[in-house]
């Protein structure tokens, strides 16, 4: 245990005494520059020195771990060109990153972890693998902001000496990439993964349909992707993932602890399919595809069987690649399918998603229907459907659009994205609270926060990073923090001192002038 007395930072003391433990505020290379920012950490003498002969160990017989110790080998390889072997320890001295799964440390969930380090070593203990990964993301931020170059850099590799007990908010901390309006390749998704991954998120949404594109091979019916995937907002060539494509991503996910849920919208925000298949629509009239931003206008025909039967394939061969609990029907802007019939469609597809073993998550419109006893609905402009959901005994999703859509622009003059539900500046994005923010909705009904990213106007990686960051570590604080602990005077600190990781991992952040980024 290390020496927690008093901790002085700059010349303030900057936190309360919580529960015996002394809970710090920022400053980098103390660990108090942390986001999200963990539940409890005391700050010890002295630092772990990461060197050539440094090894990452874990109890023989235990792949998962072993994956964690892998990866976490891969993120500090780089930067420090050391070997960093990693594997069973069957010595127990040495310069020792030591990983362990601990069975009776109950109260650290399913994705808590206990991190110590002193002078001797790392330690870094948790119930499940996913914690320890969680802990190794604390580790990475606990170093200097060089570790994340991706080239040898030439630095001290200190660890301060700290305690971290820490374990999230929510079990549902998530992003959604939209790769309709403009499509994203495979390797655009895994650097998305790898920013998410570091701020702790667990959930990556894949919107994969919408009017301008169908992004997801489906072996039974391949004009989808054909037709139906070969355009994108502007008229650009758009694109699609294959089925082993759309594999290797929730394989890249599942090795970062996120899970992928991916989103068929349906029955509006559907032209690149009845394009691809007219028949879809009620009247089997010429379509044509659509590279305009438009939201409202398509509607697949909903008292056709053959409706049902497309559908039932799609959801069978996505529920096939897809090993996380969800499919997410949409739902949402379904402005031209009359009301009853949306009602009488949404009755219909979720017993479908159900069949395949999976849940539903639909955008908070869905709750006009009867809700199955495990959908799920994702609020996003309507807390009067949020509640109806609620009042059906459904959980929520919180994605309030005017404080968590990535898409929105930061003020007048941001050269991307919407703003049709309000500026959202980096303090806004921070500053609410998913159990308090609308009443009748509960904390006990809500999964945890979504922070959605539209591309209607995002068609670049680097437009990606600008709009994502740096609000996205915001968000993940939102889903990991304990909300008593969350203060944005506090945290812009924090974020002012993430930045010069931002520019090591290469990301085009937008410098929001509510930040001090020179402090
Ligand atoms: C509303 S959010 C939509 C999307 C648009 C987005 C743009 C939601 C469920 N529907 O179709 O892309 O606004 O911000």
């Amino acid at each position: 245990m290390p020496n927690c007395l008093t901790v002085f930072v700059g010349r303030r003391i900057l936190a309360p005494l919580v529960a015996g433990f002394l809970v710090l505020g920022a400053q980098a290379q103390d660990g108090s520059s942390l986001i999200p920012r963990p539940q409890r950490m005391t700050t010890g003498e002295g630092s772990f020195s990461l060197n050539a002969s440094t090894r990452i160990v874990h109890a023989a017989g235990q792949p998962a771990v072993q994956a964690v110790a892998d990866h976490l080998a891969g993120l500090l390889r780089p930067s420090t060109g050391f070997a960093l072997p990693t594997g069973s320890a069957a010595q127990q001295s040495g310069n020792l990153i030591r990983l362990e799964i601990v069975s009776k440390d109950s109260s650290l969930g399913r994705e808590g972890y206990h991190l110590s380090v002193t002078p001797k070593g790392v330690t870094l203990k948790a119930s499940r693998p996913a914690g320890l990964f969680y802990g190794v993301q604390t580790l990475r931020q606990l170093l200097p902001a060089a570790i994340e170059a991706s080239t040898t850099q030439s630095a001290a590799w200190v660890i301060p000496a700290v305690e971290i007990r820490d374990r999230p908010e929510y079990g549902y901390r998530g992003a959604m990439l939209d790769v309709a309006r403009h499509f994203f390749g495979v390797a655009d998704v895994k650097r998305f993964i790898d920013l998410i991954a570091a701020y702790k998120m667990n959930i990556l949404h894949l919107h994969l349909s919408d009017d301008q594109g169908w992004r997801i091979e489906i072996k039974s019916w391949p004009k989808l992707t054909e037709i139906g995937g070969s355009t994108q907002v502007g008229g650009g060539k758009g694109g699609f993932y294959t089925q082993e494509q759309y594999k290797e991503i929730v394989a890249y996910a599942a090795a970062r602890h996120i899970t992928i849920v991916p989103e068929i919208d349906m029955p509006g925000h559907t032209n690149a399919a009845i394009v691809s298949y007219p028949e879809l629509n009620c009247r089997d009239t010429t379509h044509a595809l659509y590279t305009g931003t438009a939201v409202g206008f398509s509607t697949f025909c909903t008292s056709r069987p053959g409706t049902y039967k497309f559908i039932d394939d799609v959801l069978r061969e996505l529920a096939a690649i897809t090993p996380g609990p969800w499919l997410h029907i949409g739902g949402d802007e379904s402005h031209v399918t009359p009301k009853a019939d949306y009602i009488q469609f949404m009755n219909k597809v979720q017993p479908m998603v159900s069949k395949y073993g999976k849940q539903v998550i639909g955008w908070d419109e869905i709750a006009h229907a009867n809700l199955q006893k495990n959908t799920v609905v994702q609020y996003w402009a309507d807390a009067g459907n949020s509640k109806m959901a609620v009042k059906k005994g459904a959980k929520v999703i919180m994605s309030p659009a005017r404080k968590a859509y990535l898409d929105m622009q930061y003020d007048s003059t941001t050269r991307l994205g919407l703003h049709w539900a309000g500026f959202i500046e980096v303090d806004n994005a921070y500053q609410w609270d998913p159990a308090t923010m609308e009443q009748g909705i509960g904390r006990q009904n809500i999964l945890g926060v979504e922070a959605p990213l539209w591309t209607e106007t995002i068609i670049t990686m680097d437009d990606i990073e600008y709009m994502v960051f740096p609000r996205l570590p915001g968000i993940a604080e939102i889903g990991w923090t304990d909300p008593a602990q969350r203060d944005w005077k506090e945290y812009r600190v924090r974020l002012a001192a993430q930045a010069a990781r931002f520019r090591a991992m290469g990301i085009d952040f937008y410098a929001s002038p509510k930040v001090d980024w020179k402090q």
